[in-house]
């Protein structure tokens, strides 16, 4: 597939086959859409049918009045590899080379002499299919809950950071492993650790492309719950429900007031939250709010 065609339009490696399970599973519970990342053989590493999927699955989550909050976890004992190293998109070419020829990269098993790697730009993986999925993420207009159900990897851990509420199984992980094949961290990894953890630990994570255990990113302050493993479906989907019966509106606003408060001078913070509080104030769900407090009875939002 060439950069800039439609993702996920197009069949690529990774896409299933007709019959085949598909890479990516919708479901609805009540208000909540769960997205399954699904290819478990490859712990769910993303290939570019896969990406295309999911921004299309947010997409329609987004567009559906009846969807209220999203669920993403990853089917089988990973959450998601990161980007998948044998996608075609990416992946170099080997040319052959005559015998004695020096060279600049092999094939597993290959006689270093005889191949040599032709580099594809990379970059355009980034641009056509991480870039919108990662605004996309940030940018739902409802509530997203990430339930990490194992190692999350490269991009995988950082759509899983990209989510407003992540929680994980205790035997989930969290790693940064650009590093470790010589790139550096995409899909909004710079701007989601320093702002979650701060720049040493970012640093230390990003460097050292180290495995951090689920119960140390909570510590650390990088997710918000570690259960569990065995009750992590449950709780992702209680705390999705939870998130789903709330005010929508008022959650997203406060999402993109947080996320731009971090570049505020306070006085500039505070006139944002009295312009957002205005407009919250003559939305529905506040009038049903305080009504419903004053009735005491259970407010029934409606706002998106
Ligand atoms: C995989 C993968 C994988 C394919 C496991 N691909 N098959 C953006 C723009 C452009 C270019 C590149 O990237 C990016 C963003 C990124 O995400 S870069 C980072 C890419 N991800 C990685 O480098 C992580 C690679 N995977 C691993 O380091 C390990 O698999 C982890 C630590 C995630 C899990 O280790 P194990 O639990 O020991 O599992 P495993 O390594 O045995 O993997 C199981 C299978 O999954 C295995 O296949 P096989 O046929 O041998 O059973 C792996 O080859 C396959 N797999 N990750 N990213």
């Amino acid at each position: 597939m060439h950069p800039g065609a439609d993702p996920g339009s197009s069949p690529g490696a990774g896409d299933a086959p007709s019959g085949a399970d598909p890479v990516l599973l919708v479901s609805q519970e009540g208000a909540v859409r769960v997205l399954t990342l699904n290819r478990p053989q490859a712990l769910n590493a993303f290939t570019t049918p896969m990406l295309g999927q999911l921004r299309h699955a947010l997409d329609d989550a987004a567009a559906d009045t009846t969807v209220r909050a999203v669920l993403v976890t990853g089917a089988g004992r990973a959450f998601c590899a990161g980007q998948d190293l044998n996608d075609p998109y990416i992946k170099p070419e080997f040319e052959e080379l005559p015998p004695g020829s020096s060279s600049t990269g092999t094939l597993a098993g290959q006689p270093e002499t005889h191949r040599r790697a032709k580099p594809k730009d990379i970059g355009h993986l980034l641009d056509h299919y991480y870039i919108p999925l990662a605004l996309r993420l940030r940018s739902m207009p409802v509530p997203t809950v990430c339930a990490v159900n194992g190692v999350a990897a490269g991009a995988g851990a950082n759509i899983a950071l990209g989510c407003d509420i992540v929680i994980a199984g205790r035997s989930a992980s969290f790693i940064q492993a650009f590093s470790r094949i010589g790139l550096v961290p995409d899909c909004g990894g710079t701007w989601l650790l320093t702002r979650l953890v701060g720049r040493a630990r970012a640093l230390q994570l990003t460097l050292l492309g180290d495995k951090l255990p689920a119960e140390q990113a909570q510590q650390w302050g990088l997710i918000a719950r570690c259960v569990a493993d065995e009750e992590l479906p449950a709780a992702a989907m209680a705390l999705a429900q939870q998130l789903a019966g709330m005010p929508t509106r008022a959650l997203v606003q406060t999402r993109a007031a947080l996320d731009e408060a971090m570049d505020l001078e306070l006085e500039d913070a505070l006139r944002l939250e009295a312009r957002l509080q205005s407009q919250m104030g003559f939305a529905h769900d506040y009038l049903e709010g305080t009504a419903a407090f004053l009735d005491k009875r259970k407010p029934n939002f409606k706002d998106r």
